[in-house]
């Protein structure tokens, strides 16, 4: 899909504007890059354990594009829930999540069953 897109852009332009062609050409080829370099870190996923009401290891780092597993091994029901509302799960025991973190920042995160148990996901 994002291959399509630059070319769509070329094509519709057309002739009258050949230079802002040129011009954002060179910008979409950029994250095009940077986006095909990231798809070899996505296998550098990392896996939160939620164990003993706690969320282990309690910040973990990822690069932006990874993503981060979260399983319940505990013998009670988590979620995993940003503070922000990005996202929410509901886990039982042995169950697992995965949210993907497209942007860099820092994520934090709890238990909306414990709200004692927190987390933060740092996007570099
Ligand atoms: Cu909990």
């Amino acid at each position: 899909m994002r291959v399509q897109l630059p070319a769509k852009v070329t094509v519709g332009v057309g002739v009258a504007a050949t230079a802002a062609v040129v011009g954002s050409g060179v910008a979409l080829a950029a994250p095009h890059a940077t986006s095909a370099a990231l798809s070899s870190s996505t296998a550098t996923a990392k896996t939160v354990t939620i164990k003993n009401f706690a969320f282990s290891p309690r910040t973990v780092t990822i690069r932006h594009g990874a993503s981060i597993r979260w399983i319940n091994r505990d013998t009670t029901t988590h979620t995993t829930t940003s503070n922000t509302h990005l996202w929410s799960k509901t886990l039982i025991p042995g169950k697992s999540f995965t949210f993907t973190f497209g942007r860099r920042g820092s994520y934090h995160y709890h238990c909306s069953i414990h709200p004692m148990m927190t987390g933060i996901v740092r996007v570099t």
